[in-house]
């Protein structure tokens, strides 16, 4: 299991959604990255790093610019950790041209599984993106367990570029149109499957982004106080986006950049 010691000073941050159509937000990002990443011994993206992720080879500039960044970091000895959100589900998965380089390390980075049980800072914690533990949304549980399956992904991959852009347009604007009509509690997570997952791992400690709705909450369960915090999602034209330092054992927000 990874242990990152008191002294490692960690940076958290999702749901950037990066796309180009949305500069703003990339550059606020990228400018809190190049900013507070060099102080970080760790820096790790759970998710949704990507408005659209349909191929390690349909990345972008922004995602070369992103992967230079990241990689410029762990030169200098930072360790950069990736995980795959909903939205980006498919970075590092294996392509056809058995050359193709991962994404995760043109990054100079590490993948995630989702979840991962680690001690941070003395404290046995556990960070996911989150969409898993959003278990009443159904219809989406069920497309999540489609498009995570490897039968599927390679089908998918093996399908021209543009044409995997076109579908997972398709599915982006589908699933914005469902968001639009669903319950809010729909898409939150379920307090029982956060519990299950916490019990499971032994984790005192949970941290996600996913919903959307940043905070910390913090309750009792058989006599161990569990706590939940969950990241911000990143839109520049809302002046919405930090990255979140865990420093000594207690998170630190950080002013945008
Ligand atoms: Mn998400």
């Amino acid at each position: 299991m990874l242990r990152i010691p008191h002294g490692e000073p960690v940076l958290f941050a999702s749901d950037m959604h990066l796309a180009p159509e949305a500069p703003g937000t990339a550059e606020r990002f990228l400018a809190a990255l190049r900013r507070h990443g060099p102080g970080a011994a760790h820096v790790m993206l759970l998710g949704d790093i990507f408005e659209l992720w349909v191929g390690d080879d349909g990345a972008d500039p922004l995602a070369a610019e992103l992967a230079d960044a990241l990689a410029g970091l762990a030169a200098g000895g930072v360790r950069v950790w990736l995980m795959r959100g909903n939205r980006d589900f498919l970075l590092d998965a294996p392509l056809a041209d058995p050359a193709a380089r991962p994404y995760s390390q043109r990054c100079g980075a590490v993948l995630l599984d989702d979840p991962t049980s680690l001690e941070l800072h003395g404290v046995p914690a556990l960070l996911a993106h989150g969409d898993a533990l959003c278990t009443d949304d159904l219809v989406y549980q069920q497309w999540r367990s489609t498009c995570r399956d490897a039968a599927w992904q390679r089908a998918f991959l093996a399908r021209p570029l543009a044409e995997r852009f076109a579908v997972g347009r398709a599915v982006r604007e589908t699933s914005e149109a469902g968001k639009r009509e669903k319950p809010g509690a729909l898409m939150d997570v379920n307090a029982d499957a956060v519990q299950t997952a916490m019990r499971a791992a032994g984790a005192r400690l949970l941290i996600h982004g996913h919903t959307h709705r940043p905070g910390v909450h913090a309750w009792v369960d058989e006599g161990v106080t569990r706590s939940r915090v969950v990241l911000t999602d990143w839109d520049n034209d809302a002046s919405r986006g930090s990255m979140l330092l865990w420093r000594h054992g207690e998170p630190v927000a950080l002013p945008p950049a």
